[in-house]
């Protein structure tokens, strides 16, 4: 397995939409697996391709935040069937906007129709974090980031930030 470059805004990839996948075969399991290595590394709860330069539908979830208790959940081609009209706040963090917090409202639970890591289909009823985290993911797959929901203003001074912080970390 293999840690992959997790790309910050503002970079322009964060804004394409993704392809969907046509197969699921030893080489997307390949790029799931790095990726989920990816995401514990660094560490997050959940991780879009596309945040490691990737345009493809697949995400990989795991809202355990215990090592001891891992729970990985690999979803491709994932699509939002059904949304609660029930809303929730979720004070929400992103690896492409390090260091950077906003709270974001989203509806509470969702059902999501996905392809699993062996490309068999499926239908999830989410709530809690992980419908949190499966709609931010699924916006990563469409171009959308968490700060899209915020001002203008509150947008740039954080992508402004994010910009300087990244610039400082590649002069050292
Ligand atoms: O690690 C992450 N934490 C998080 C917290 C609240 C709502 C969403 C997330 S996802 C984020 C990892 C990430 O950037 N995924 O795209
Ligand atoms: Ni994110």
């Amino acid at each position: 397995m293999a840690l992959l470059n997790i790309i910050n805004v503002p970079d322009p990839l964060l804004k394409t939409i993704s392809d969907p996948v046509a197969q699921v075969d030893d080489e997307l399991r390949r790029l799931m697996d790095n990726m989920l290595e990816t995401m514990y590394a660094a560490p997050g709860i959940g991780l879009a391709a596309i945040q490691v330069a990737v345009p493809r539908r697949v995400i990989v979830i795991d809202t355990e935040g215990d090592e001891k208790m891992r729970k990985p959940r690999f979803l491709v081609n994932p699509e939002v069937t059904w949304e609660s009209e029930e809303y929730n706040v979720y004070n929400e963090g992103c690896l492409s906007v390090p260091e950077h917090y906003a709270e974001v409202e989203r509806p509470a639970s969702v059902k999501v129709k996905y392809l699993d890591y062996d490309g068999k289909q499926h239908e999830e009823l989410m709530d809690g974090l992980l419908a949190t985290c499966v709609q931010h993911e699924i916006d990563h797959l469409n171009g959308v980031v968490f700060i899209d929901y915020l001002s203008k203003l509150r947008r740039n001074m954080i992508v402004k930030k994010v910009q300087k912080a990244t610039r400082d970390m590649a002069v050292l």
